[in-house]
């Protein structure tokens, strides 16, 4: 018989996904939900605080970073990847409901900087993430190798870049990634995704937490700020950030800033 890890390292190797995870209840999930919008509608009309929201909101969100190292999330990945996991990025992909935005079939580590294929993401629901509602779309099998991407910078895409990779893709292969409020995906940084508009009535909200090993390195750019979610970091390859104490203060947003400058000068490169 097989233990449930052998079962996940087994499918998230052959196809460079797993999903769905439970790793919260429905309720918890939607009291996430609720912190986010409450903070959400207290930035409106502030731009960076707005921004602090959609990435790297771990930085500056108690709430955020506890969901980081909770280890319903960081145990399986720990089965993938290893024990001492650090947080390298924290994105928030949310439509709104009947809206536009879509995110173009790309490969997440074609811009990262990073040395080596030990990440992953996990994709946290908070909110039903359906067919209808525009949930992530993967290729199985398709994180072996490193496709070219363009720029696109479409308006509607969500992506920094509105990367998209430079081949068709051939989407009769592609799996939808259902998820319930509460539930994650975990996927590869090479596997092919994306994900269409969202034509329900409800928001679809997901948080998407980049782990990596303490032992990656940032081969192209520096001065990432990350922040240790589970076991230790022997290797200082990163500058670790302190948890957020504090919705957003005045030290919250100073070290937000630093880790955004660096980690933009890594996204952007070669643009202008
Ligand atoms: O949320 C989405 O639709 C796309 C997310 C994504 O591209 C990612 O997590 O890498």
């Amino acid at each position: 018989m097989q233990d449930a890890a052998h079962g996940l390292r087994e499918n998230y190797e052959r196809d460079g996904y797993a999903f769905p995870i439970r790793v919260m209840s429905t309720e918890q999930a939607a009291n996430y939900r609720s912190q986010l919008e409450a903070v959400e509608a207290q930035c409106i009309g502030d731009e960076e605080k707005s921004k602090a929201i959609r990435t790297l909101a771990n930085l500056v969100l108690p709430f955020v970073d506890e969901i980081t190292k909770n280890d319903s999330i960081t145990k399986p990945v720990s089965e993938l990847i290893g024990e001492d996991l650090l947080v390298f990025g924290v994105s928030l992909f949310a439509k709104d409901a009947r809206s536009t935005s879509y995110v173009s079939w790309h490969q997440d580590l074609h811009y990262w900087g990073l040395d080596n294929d030990e990440e992953v993401t996990a994709w946290l629901a908070l909110s039903p993430a359906t067919v209808e509602s525009g949930c992530m779309r993967f290729v199985p099998g398709s994180h072996h190798t490193i496709l070219e991407h363009s720029d696109t910078f479409h308006e509607d895409n969500l992506l920094t870049r509105g990367q998209e990779i430079a081949v068709e893709v051939d989407e009769k292969h592609a799996v939808d990634a259902v998820l319930q409020p509460g539930e994650m995906s975990l996927h590869h940084g090479r596997l092919l995704h994306a994900s269409n508009p969202n034509s329900s009535n409800d928001r679809r909200i997901g948080l998407a937490i980049r782990y990596i090993t303490t032992k990656q390195k940032q081969a192209v750019g520096g001065g990432t700020i990350t922040m240790l979610a589970r076991g230790r970091d022997a290797y200082g390859n990163f500058k670790l950030g302190t948890a957020p104490q504090e919705v957003m203060g005045d030290s919250e947003m100073a070290l937000w800033r630093r880790a955004t400058g660096a980690k933009e000068q890594i996204l952007y490169r070669e643009t202008t």
